[in-house]
């Protein structure tokens, strides 16, 4: 939960596995690219920190958030990669389009990792204020990206683990 209580980049790094070996995708949203662009790089940095090789790092670009279904859904079938971040920002504008496209997002993403096949990690940042988003994209709650990358280690670590 990004409160005050909590920096989204905050993270104790001595209990991260390597990420040596791991393949990421990372679909980003180009609405409000100013967020999610920053998020997208911390991602890339956090990887590469825990020994991620560039090389191991695909990157695509959808329009909007709502897109992002289709982008996770389209690199999952390529079988490149063990674990895919999905970052978009959508912030609250005059009418109910931003609670359908969270909702609808949020849904898909989850029914995508539903499949079972590689995990799906969730960075849609849902606003209500641009103050909001800068505060969780570098600002003083750290950077989403940071904690998308985290997680996205975590979770190819989980499933390599033998059951
Ligand atoms: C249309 C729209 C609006 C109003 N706001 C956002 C937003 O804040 N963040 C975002 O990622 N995308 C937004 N979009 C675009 C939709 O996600 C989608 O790209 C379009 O509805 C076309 O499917």
């Amino acid at each position: 939960m990004a409160t005050a209580m909590h920096n989204l980049s905050d993270y104790d790094a001595s209990t991260i596995p390597s990420a040596e070996g791991m393949r990421f995708g990372i679909v980003v949203a180009d609405w409000n690219d100013k967020y999610t662009y920053a998020m997208a790089q911390a991602a890339v940095d956090t990887l590469q920190k825990h020994g991620a090789k560039a090389s191991n790092i695909q990157l695509k670009h959808v329009p909007g958030s709502f897109e992002l279904i289709y982008g996770v859904a389209n690199m999952m079938k390529t079988h490149s990669v063990d674990a895919i971040i999905a970052i978009g920002c959508v912030i609250r504008g005059d009418t109910p389009h931003f609670d359908y496209i969270c909702q609808g997002t949020t849904q898909g993403l989850a029914d995508l990792n539903c499949h079972g096949e590689i995990p799906v990690i969730y960075g849609l940042l849902t606003c209500e204020t641009a103050q909001q988003a800068e505060e969780r994209c570098g600002g003083r709650l750290g950077n989403k990206g940071t904690e998308c990358a985290v997680t996205a280690i975590k979770m190819v670590d989980y499933g390599n683990e033998p059951s």
